[in-house]
């Protein structure tokens, strides 16, 4: 027999197109019918609210927020901000709840006089102004940006106990609207010597970081929108680099300096920072796209499970290496494995989401998910991440993560 409702692999995981074919309430499994009552409730009685100039989420969404909001002893401005994944859907992280990093707080910049120079070696220095910028063709892209200390916290010897956003929130995505760095990189011309190009931020800790020019002049872009409309403050008004796939910390926010150069500067934040130490004392310099990953975002901890019954088993996943191909998930801790299915809009270097059906018997399991990139890069278990590296390692870490259903209902962070 095969119908729908046959596990496709252990522990109650169902078809991936399970819901195409059935709603949860036409499963066997059903919910008790929502109560429905002929009355007009009070907001049909009368005239709604009237228009206003811009909008703002329901007062009853008031608990999406960002989380695990946090900053280095002694400062207000130099710390993180994570986006609330288990509380999304889709693929798109609503501008105002964009993760944020920040090494010096954010910085109140007067786009009327904030300038792009470009120099170094080049054929004409230039200094660009807002408005010079905005006449140059523009492109846009749905892409993701994930900083390099994403997740960094699982190479614990424990587990966290924390929520999916707390562990895994330093990663969005957003339209990206911008210039491409190669159109104005062709204004100034480029001297053959210049094979790299530093960029450097308007912030007070004027974030450096060194960028080899096959990537400037493949996707970079100076991004002037993030989902239509201008740049946050927070994430880089008037103007930063992006660089689509690669850590987020190459994407300079307040952009302010691009020096065409011969090689890599070895800036502060090159190499005191997001080098990977390893085991044997050689730290690795420039790991540049980020590792192919995902992870389940529902179920998982703080979202509380219900009655045992059919469940959608919902993710992100994600590639600095192009697109994502595959997704599987587990139930059963590892042993078996089905393919998720994938939300239509697959894109390059772009969160994908992934959905599975599972039927929960109310026992403990353990969930995981394991993506595939085109490139064929297969996410790797926590012990292959963590094999030959310096315990103080943390940056870079795209392990499977696995969460514990447990028969309370409650979620939690466990090593499969
Ligand atoms: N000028 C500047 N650019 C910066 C940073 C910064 O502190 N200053 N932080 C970097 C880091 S570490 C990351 S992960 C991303 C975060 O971008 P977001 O705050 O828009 O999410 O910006 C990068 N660009
Ligand atoms: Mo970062």
């Amino acid at each position: 027999m095969s119908d729908n409702h046959t596990p496709v692999a252990g522990n109650g995981l169902l078809d991936r197109r399970f819901f195409l074919k059935a709603g949860v309430a036409s499963s066997t499994l059903l919910l008790s019918a929502q109560t429905f009552s002929a009355d007009r409730p009070v907001w049909m009685r009368g005239p709604g609210a009237p228009m206003s100039e811009s909008g703002a989420p329901s007062e009853h969404e008031a608990h999406l927020q960002r989380t695990a909001i946090g900053s280095q002893t002694g400062t207000t401005g130099a710390g993180a901000s994570r986006t609330p994944l288990e509380l999304l859907d889709g693929i798109i992280t609503p501008s105002r709840l964009h993760f944020e990093r920040h090494h010096s707080g954010i910085p109140a910049i007067d786009p009327d006089e904030h300038r792009l120079v470009i120099h170094g070696l080049v054929d004409r220095p230039l200094s660009f102004s807002l408005d010079a910028l905005s006449r140059y063709q523009t492109v846009s892209r749905i892409q993701f940006l994930e900083c390099s200390g994403n997740s960094g916290t699982l190479i614990a010897p424990e587990p966290t106990q924390k929520s999916c956003s707390q562990i895994h929130g330093l990663v969005s995505a957003s339209e990206w609207g911008g210039v491409p760095l190669s159109v104005l990189l062709q204004e100034t011309g480029i001297k053959p010597q210049g094979k790299w190009i530093v960029a450097a931020g308007a912030d007070a800790a004027m974030m450096s970081r060194s960028v080899p020019m096959d990537k400037v002049l493949d996707d970079a872009i100076v991004a002037l929108y993030q989902n239509g409309e201008r740049l946050r403050p927070s994430n880089g008004y008037p103007m930063r680099l992006f660089l689509p796939g690669w850590e987020g910390n190459m994407s300079v926010k307040w952009l302010r300096t691009i020096k065409v150069v011969d090689q890599p500067s070895m800036t502060r934040d090159e190499t005191s920072k997001y080098s990977d130490l390893q085991d044997d004392g050689v730290s690795r310099l420039f790991t540049f796209p980020m590792g192919v990953k995902s992870v389940i975002t529902s179920p998982s901890p703080d979202l509380q499970m219900g009655e045992p019954g059919i469940y959608q088993i919902s993710g992100i996943a994600w590639t600095g290496a192009g697109k994502i191909r595959r997704v599987e998930v587990s139930a059963d801790g590892g042993k078996s494995w089905a393919d998720a299915a994938l939300d239509e809009h697959v894109m390059s270097k772009c969160l994908t989401r992934f959905r599975s059906a599972w039927r929960w018997d109310g026992a403990s399991a353990v969930i995981l998910s394991r993506a595939t990139d085109e490139a064929g890069n297969i996410q790797p278990t926590r012990d292959a991440v963590l094999e030959g590296r310096s315990k103080r390692g943390f940056y870079h870490y795209n392990g499977i993560q696995a969460w514990q259903v447990n028969a309370n209902g409650e979620v939690n962070n466990v090593y499969a």
